[in-house]
């Protein structure tokens, strides 16, 4: 990053509201078509909600693309370098384009995931400068192996995680502080995550696994009592967040910012 910085505060993120689009974003569920007008709203109270915690938001124009709101899946940003990806979903690959002009106020250092990779940033996970990158449906191997090369190239690493169940490695898995993560119980069995304090959620609950961590607080999407009660117990601030239209359309928290 250009400023002077820490590498777990968060003092910038970049979002895209839902624009009219938004209706034809891709979706494995069959949860209705999502609704603009609340899906507008509750990414407003998303922004205010970074803002509460000291973060300086950047909301860029709405687009074209079905998907652009979830903004995560299109660049890596780490403390050194940023790194623009290779959306795996096809309807997803126009989405880069704005993104490097845009991150050039940030980084002077900006490297891009090359075909035949493929990359969402949804899959990286980072946990104190180590990477984690789930292999999905649109993460492959090459993406990967691309990423860890870069990674490594300015001192951070990463590794590959094969992972059931869910779109992205990060709709099953948050970071809460030093040593626990959030998970949903069919990532139990990961070994990657075994020597964390775990905090295993239900397949009902799954859904609160992408809850993020910013500068102390934890933002959790609301209606998962059993859930809140657990984060709780971290003696960190909470903040709940009503996600429902984007639930429809299988994006999380995490999905709707670049934050770093
Ligand atoms: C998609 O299928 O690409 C979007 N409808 C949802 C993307 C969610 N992003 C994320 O988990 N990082």
């Amino acid at each position: 990053m250009k400023m002077d910085s820490d590498h777990n505060t968060i003092y910038q993120a970049i979002v895209r509201p839902p624009g009219l689009a938004f209706k034809d974003a891709l979706t494995s569920l069959d949860l209705g078509m999502p609704n603009l007008s609340m899906a507008v709203g509750q990414h407003e109270a998303y922004v205010r909600a970074l803002e509460r915690c000291g973060v300086n938001v950047r909301v860029l124009e709405t687009d074209e693309f079905p998907d652009s709101t979830f903004v995560e899946d299109v660049a890596i940003c780490t403390h050194d370098c940023a790194i623009i990806t290779r959306p795996g979903a096809e309807s997803r690959m126009g989405e880069i384009d704005s993104i490097g002009h845009l991150l050039v106020d940030y980084y002077d250092q900006i490297l891009k995931i090359e075909t035949p990779g493929t990359l969402d940033g949804g899959d990286v996970l980072d946990i104190n400068g180590h990477y984690y990158i789930g292999i999905s449906a649109r993460t492959n191997e090459a993406g990967a192996d691309q990423l860890i090369q870069i990674l490594n190239n300015f001192g951070m690493t990463g590794e590959k995680v094969v992972f059931p169940a869910f779109l992205h490695l990060k709709s099953g898995i948050s970071w809460l502080d030093n040593d626990t993560v959030l998970l949903a119980n069919q990532f139990a069995g990961l070994q990657q995550f075994r020597s964390f304090n775990r905090m295993v959620l239900t397949k009902e609950n799954a859904y609160a696994a992408n809850s993020i961590l910013v500068n102390g607080t934890i933002i959790t999407p609301a209606g998962f009592p059993d859930v809140l009660e657990k984060l709780n117990r971290t003696g960190q601030n909470i903040i709940e967040l009503e996600m429902s239209e984007f639930q429809k359309v299988d994006g999380g928290l995490s999905c709707l910012s670049l934050r770093f």
